[in-house]
């Protein structure tokens, strides 16, 4: 066998509730996106024959995830006579005895890895398969992979749900530096845990993390997708990995903000929005938008009636203000004290400052000065 394909994905979370969206049927709307991205893979896994599907934890989310859902899976896994499929337990579907993991009896070409005793070796891809941290406890398992005699001839993978080169809180699950992994001298290392799109690479290895392939919330912005990639001998006989991003996101994330300063009115607010060229709303995303800017006191922004009139320009989108109260400073001029001192000294240098820019910041020290004077406290 001169070369190994594969497709790497993990943190699928299958039946998450997506709960945090606050409205059921867009949230039944993304759980069933789950299963389609998984079929997607598993269709490209056959279209393109690849051999190995290497899922690197946090494959269903085990509070909640149907017998169903896994059933199904199971199913179409099945179906994939001619590949390989490799899974590590992640933090969200541990390995426990309940564990669909244990009770599901998947076919032959599912390989459920539980213990870095356990190398599995895939003769007919010459692939040897090492796992670590599939129960938790990374140092232990880090300690025996050292020990192993990892053969040059082969294919070498090791799959790991854990955090890497992260600041080594207890709290972080199987956490590990990537030096140390590559010490281990693997040809690839499919990881998972983190949601986000993440590689490193040396001389001789790539290690990425691809991130969930449908993402799960405003802290995952932008396209997420799976890696695809292949290893193989060169003529010279050493080895050479590729691996590449494919997006698959079917709905994208993303935080924008619109700077209401002056606006008076509701009506004013969508004005603003719909002259704003760097807020471009895409029918299918989700949107997390947040009011900023200085607004009189008089006006609070009615989120429930904007939400109303902006929400059919995406598929989701939830409102936040941080607005701060507009000081109408000219009021001040005739203050005798501190605060018309301050207003009186910025508006001078206002006046003799050309730069319109210039003049734009001296208009935000006087909002903010006068807030931290009147409310003791800058928003
Ligand atoms: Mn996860």
């Amino acid at each position: 066998m001169k070369q190994v394909s594969f497709i790497h994905t993990a943190d699928i979370h299958l039946d998450t509730p997506f709960s945090s969206l606050g409205d059921k049927e867009k949230a039944d709307i993304r759980r069933q996106e789950l299963e389609n991205c998984l079929e997607n893979i598993i269709d490209r896994v056959r279209v393109r024959s690849i051999n190995l599907l290497i899922i690197s934890g946090d494959f269903f989310e085990e509070s909640c995830v149907r017998g169903s859902t896994i059933i199904g899976v199971r199913n179409l896994f099945s179906e994939l006579y001619e590949a390989e499929i490799v899974i590590i337990p992640g933090n969200h579907d541990p390995l426990k005895e309940n564990s669909y993991y244990n009770t599901i009896s998947w076919s032959d070409n599912v390989h459920i890895l539980t213990d870095s005793k356990q190398v599995l070796f895939l003769e007919k891809f010459n692939t040897c398969i090492y796992n670590m941290g599939a129960v938790g406890r990374v140092t232990e398992d880090y300690a025996r992979l050292q020990g192993n005699n990892i053969s040059s001839d082969r294919f070498n993978i090791l799959v790991f749900h854990g955090t890497v080169d992260m600041p080594f809180e207890e709290s972080n699950y199987n956490a590990i530096g990537s030096k140390d992994i590559f010490n281990l001298g693997m040809d690839y290392v499919a990881l998972g845990h983190m949601h986000n799109y993440i590689r490193f690479q040396n001389r001789a290895s790539i290690m990425i993390n691809p991130g969930s392939p449908e993402p799960m919330g405003f802290d995952e912005e932008g396209v997420h997708g799976f890696v695809q990639g292949n290893i193989r001998f060169t003529e010279d006989n050493s080895k050479l990995v590729e691996a590449t991003f494919v997006p698959s996101s079917s709905r994208n994330y993303y935080n924008i903000e619109l700077d209401v300063t002056g606006c008076k009115s509701n009506q004013e607010i969508i004005q603003k929005l719909s002259m704003d060229d760097n807020i471009d709303f895409s029918g299918k995303d989700l949107y997390s938008l947040t009011l900023k800017g200085f607004i009189p006191m008089n006006f609070t922004p009615d989120i429930k009636y904007l939400t109303e009139v902006i929400k059919d320009k995406c598929f989701y989108l939830r409102i936040k203000t941080e607005t701060s109260i507009l000081f109408d400073y000219e009021q001040y001029l005739e203050d005798p004290g501190i605060k018309g001192e301050f207003v009186r000294m910025l508006m001078d240098m206002q006046e003799n400052e050309a730069s319109q820019e210039r003049k734009e910041i001296l208009n935000m020290a006087i909002q903010l000065g006068l807030q931290a004077m009147e409310n003791n406290r800058v928003d």
